[in-house]
């Protein structure tokens, strides 16, 4: 291939395009792919970040590149055939599946699956084995934002686009570091902020983030004051007659249950349970009155929560209030982490949803699958499968007999690491089907099953503002990886269903999967491989017949409810699932870096990368480190009631007092102790089942020098 070619970054949920140059055939030495930004994609315009501009520095680094197998975890591997390997999976799956049923069997991927393969791992899993187990790393991610769109509009789906950034009045930022996680959609933000004086931007996080650094406002609220601080807000708009009446009246339901709720959150009460000012949370609530259209944004610092579900329903409740919703420049717009997230949950990739945001609960939705899948009736579970957390539980109780892990590297990002790396230890057979190897969690495989990845394979992925991207092949897959989609099928094959397997292209996968969102919220019909080449990006809705969808949903202020009205979802703050105590004092909040990707098995292996983010840190108020006895850059042990992790200080009035802050991105294997999730609980929202990453109480203390077992490892150190 010589010519450029179109496709995503496969990083974050912004969703830039790209465009891949081949490597330069007149300057020898330089053999690596380029990229540059796409200016023709529509939501990023040419834009790139650090990470999408150096993504091809790594994809030739530490890969998988053989099917491997080992009888027992203290085993080394050994390398396979694919068609031995791929009778060994699918006769353990059939022997788990004969001997204990469907539910023993579990698979658990991730929003960095493109649609196409998320799509053939529905069909096998809840479709022809009729088990819900399979769950995503959206689980961590999305699944609060998921669960309050349902409760609060009636469906999934983020009503806004990107062009609202540049048209809003009042930006509203709430757990959400969007300078360093979403650099273009901020990028965008910001140009509009710096052009007119008069638009609001307003941050809230416990940090004082680079996002929080540009704002007019800045509420460095106590973690887990979302909610106190939503319903304040709401309290104030009502008290002063700054509520959209006729909005309220003709399109929402319950108000009267709400404004009993926010009359417990005078701005007294709520300035002392957040930590801020009085004056602070009435700038606030001037802005939102005062801006004739406000969007707000949000991501992990409201959705990593015990009270994600209800931190969601709050802040759509203050669009409900104000009428902020449906029209340009306005509404709850939630920032998708992973580039496919959103493709994830169009195809149902969670263990309660199905194909065509669909519910497994809903009798309806069962039979509309099992009709298009030619399945028997009944054949759909109608209870949700095992979340990410179940399937932890069912290894430690023996429930779990297979796991199928694709695209995700549980054992750095899951809660309870070390809980969960005994877990792991116990699983009667594991497959690690990955990009990479080494990575955390290939040490507890049985089996590893080496997945082509971006730029090896042709599939779809969904960003943020709903925009369908084809992330087009520019090379072959290394040694003899396949594409995810190819090796479930090639299973699913294996174990009897050939006839609903026979795809040979995953245009052909896409064809089958749109066809499910007909008339549903998502629909798609009228996408295709084939159209998405030729015409470039494209946002959904986007159905085969009938008018071009507006860009933003709820335009005609009708919401897919049963009643048409969008629902006020009044709750109260409950609080931090494990609040510090005098024991465990502070409160550990954890999150990401600007350059690093998640569990850095690419953007480690970047030299760029690595020398901007060096090393793990602990993030800790001076104040706190006084009474502490600690210096910058002495090194400290941080204690939960689970485990330990080791840092050096960096003291900073960056973060709130009492909190302190560590970036998840270092696992084992690339630095000893310094693992956030050796820390965390998990304890999940009653709603989402997501659990509380963002918050658990730590205790500290000094050790004043580097520990003499500690090393930074870097593989490619060891390696090299
Ligand atoms: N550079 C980079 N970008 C990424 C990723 C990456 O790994 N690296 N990952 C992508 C993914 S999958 C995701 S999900 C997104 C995540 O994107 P973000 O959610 O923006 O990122 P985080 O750093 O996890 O958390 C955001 C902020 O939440 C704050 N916070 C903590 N507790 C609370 C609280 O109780 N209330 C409030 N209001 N805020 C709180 C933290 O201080 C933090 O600054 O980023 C995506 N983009
Ligand atoms: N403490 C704490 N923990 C967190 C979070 C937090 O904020 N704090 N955030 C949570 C969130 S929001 C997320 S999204 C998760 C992310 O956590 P993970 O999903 O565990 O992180 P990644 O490093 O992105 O793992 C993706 C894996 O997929 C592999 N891969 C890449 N491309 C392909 C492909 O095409 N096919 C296959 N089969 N494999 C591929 C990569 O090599 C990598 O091993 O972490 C969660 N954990
Ligand atoms: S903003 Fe996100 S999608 Fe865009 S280049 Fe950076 S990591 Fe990639
Ligand atoms: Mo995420």
């Amino acid at each position: 291939m010589t010519d450029n070619v179109k496709t995503l970054c496969p990083y974050c949920g912004v969703g830039c395009g790209l465009e891949v140059l081949p490597p330069n055939a007149s300057s020898p030495g330089n053999s690596n792919w380029k990229v540059k930004g796409d200016r023709a994609h529509p939501s990023s315009k040419g834009m790139v970040c650090v990470k999408g501009a150096t993504i091809t520095e790594s994809i030739d680094c530490d890969r998988a590149l053989y099917p491997m197998i080992r009888e027992s975890l203290d085993q080394p591997f050994r390398r396979a055939s694919w068609d031995e390997t791929l009778d060994l999976v699918a006769s353990r799956l059939k022997s788990v599946y004969e001997k204990s049923g469907g539910d023993a069997v579990c698979m658990y991927g991730s929003g960095q699956m493109q649609t196409e393969d998320y799509y053939v791992a529905q069909k096998l899993l809840k479709g022809c084995l009729g088990t819900n187990n399979f769950d995503s790393n959206s689980r961590l991610c999305m699944s609060s934002a998921v669960a309050g769109y349902v409760q609060s509009l009636g469906s999934d789906g983020p009503p806004c686009c990107y062009d609202d950034l540049e048209l809003t009045d009042c930006a509203f930022i709430i757990g959400a570091n969007a300078a360093e996680c979403h650099p273009i959609v901020f990028n965008r933000l910001q140009k509009h902020h710096k052009r007119h004086h008069d638009v609001k931007l307003i941050v809230v996080d416990p940090r004082r983030t680079p996002t929080a650094e540009v704002a007019d406002l800045h509420l460095a609220i106590q973690p887990g004051t979302d909610i106190d601080l939503l319903n304040g807000i709401a309290y104030l708009l009502r008290h002063w007659g700054e509520i959209d009446k006729s909005f309220i009246d003709e399109c929402t339901s319950q108000f009267s249950d709400f404004a009993e709720v926010i009359q417990h959150y005078p701005p007294q009460e709520v300035a002392k349970r957040c930590g801020i000012s009085v004056a602070d949370i009435e700038l606030a609530a001037r802005y939102w009155s005062q801006s004739e259209r406000v969007l707000s944004l949000w991501s992990q610092g409201v959705n990593q929560s015990s009270e994600g579900t209800a931190k969601v329903c709050s802040l759509i409740n203050l669009h409900l209030l104000t009428g902020q919703i449906g029209k340009p420049g306005s509404g709850p717009f939630s920032l998708t982490g992973q580039p496919n997230a959103m493709g994830g949950r169009e195809v149902g990739g969670l263990a309660h949803l199905l194909p065509g945001y669909r519910s497994v609960s809903n009798d309806q939705h069962r039979q509309d699958l099992e009709q298009f899948w030619q399945l028997p009736p009944g054949q759909i579970s109608p209870y949700p499968g095992r979340t990410a957390w179940d399937i932890i539980t069912g290894l430690e109780t023996g429930e779990v007999e297979f796991l199928w892990i694709v695209a995700t590297n549980p054992a750095v990002s899951l809660p309870d690491l070390e809980r969960v790396k005994a877990a792991l230890s116990k699983s009667p057979f594991t497959i690690c089907q990955d990009a990479y190897y080494p990575t955390e969690t290939t040490a507890y495989a049985h089996v590893l099953l080496p997945a082509a990845q971006w730029g090896e394979k042709t599939g779809t992925m969904t960003n943020s503002e709903r925009v369908v991207t084809l992330c087009s092949a520019f090379r072959p897959p290394v040694g003899s990886a396949l594409a995810d989609w190819d090796i479930i099928a090639q299973v699913a094959k294996r174990l009897g269903f050939g006839d609903k397997f026979a795809f040979t292209s995953s245009a052909q996968v896409y064809d089958e999967f749109v066809q499910l969102t007909r008339d549903r919220p998502c629909d798609i019909t009228g996408l295709s491989h084939e159209k998405l080449l030729t015409e470039g990006a494209i946002q959904w809705p986007c159905p085969d017949k009938g008018d071009i969808s507006p860009k933003r949903l709820y335009t005609d202020l009708r919401f897919p409810t049963a009643d048409g009205r969008a629902k006020f979802t009044s709750c109260h703050s409950r609080g931090l699932a494990e609040p510090p105590d005098p024991e465990y004092p502070f409160v550990l909040t954890t999150g990401r870096l600007y350059g690093h990707w998640h569990t850095q098995t690419r953007t480690g292996r970047i030299d760029k990368i690595r020398q901007m983010h060096p090393e793990p840190f602990i993030e800790i108020h001076p104040r706190d480190a006084h009474k502490l006895g600690i210096a910058d850059n002495e090194w400290v042990e941080v204690r939960s009631r689970r485990g330990i992790a080791q840092f050096p200080a960096k003291i900073t009035k960056a973060i709130a007092p009492n909190t302190v802050f560590v970036p998840m991105h270092w696992g084992y294997l690339w630095a000893e102790k310094s693992e956030a999730n050796a820390l965390t609980h998990p304890i999940s929202c009653p709603d989402s089942l997501q659990p509380e990453l963002k918050a658990c109480a730590v205790q500290i203390v000094s050790l004043a020098v580097k520990p003499a077992d500690y090393s930074s490892v870097s593989l490619l150190q060891t390696r090299s």
